[in-house]
């Protein structure tokens, strides 16, 4: 590769593994993501603001398009904050279950037992909302598109879930549509859209989760030899 004294590279050395270790730690790391679950009953124990943050930069380490990170993370724990975007999400929610959504699309969502009741942003202590960025702002006012956004964004939100569990804590990734209002709620430039809105926090006590199976190897792998 041609070097660039404008863009230094620096050395990156990984731990390396033995084909053994290496087949344990990838075993091991897979039945531990096996066991997490998306939770709609939250307790509303309070977590430590260092912990999100922890979380949010855990996500803010996933790969972007030319690097561009184009995300924000709003952490939200303040009540009427929250209780107002689930008044307006719960709005959005209601037209959606009413109407907005094909019955295929109701009959599929039935296992999951969800409905237009969005309590859970009143309960989490934390309500995090990933929002995208497709453009950011030169200074001189004209616009620098990003690369990848959704890709990129979407990311960043599975880094985020994965450090959420690994902390022992739980989330949903909700997403009330359309999504404008949340922008409008928390006041963001027109360069931040919406993307996800992700309660965090410890679950319910004797919490229950729809009762499903993943996908088999054989369903989500096609081999080429
Ligand atoms: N956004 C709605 C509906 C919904 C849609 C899908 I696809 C889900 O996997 C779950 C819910 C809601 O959050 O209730």
């Amino acid at each position: 590769m041609e070097l660039d004294k404008d863009h230094p590279f620096v050395p990156y050395v990984r731990d390396q593994y033995t084909a053994e270790e290496m087949l344990e730690r990838s075993k091991s790391f897979y039945e531990w993501a096996n066991t997490r679950r998306s939770v709609r009953d939250f307790s509303d124990k309070p977590v430590p603001k260092e912990v999100m943050e922890n979380l949010i930069m855990t996500g803010s380490t996933a790969p972007s398009g030319a690097h561009k990170q184009p995300w924000t993370f709003c952490l939200i724990s303040n009540k009427e904050l929250k209780s107002k975007l689930r008044e307006l999400a719960e709005e959005e929610e209601r037209k959606s279950y009413g109407g907005r959504m094909s019955d295929e699309w109701l009959k599929d969502l039935e296992p999951l037992g969800t409905d237009a009741v969005k309590e859970f942003i009143d309960i989490a202590p934390w309500i995090v909302i990933v929002l995208k960025r497709p453009y950011e702002m030169n200074e001189d006012g004209t616009k620098h598109q990003n690369y990848y956004v959704n890709e990129s964004v979407g990311l960043a939100a599975g880094f985020f879930l994965m450090a959420v569990h690994n902390a022992g804590l739980v989330a949903l990734t909700h997403t009330p549509s359309p999504m404008n209002f949340i922008a409008k709620a928390l006041e963001r430039p027109d360069n931040e859209r919406p993307f996800l809105l992700i309660p965090v926090g410890y679950p319910a006590e004797n919490v229950q989760v729809p009762d499903l199976e993943r996908k088999s190897k054989d369903d989500v792998i096609e081999y080429y030899e």
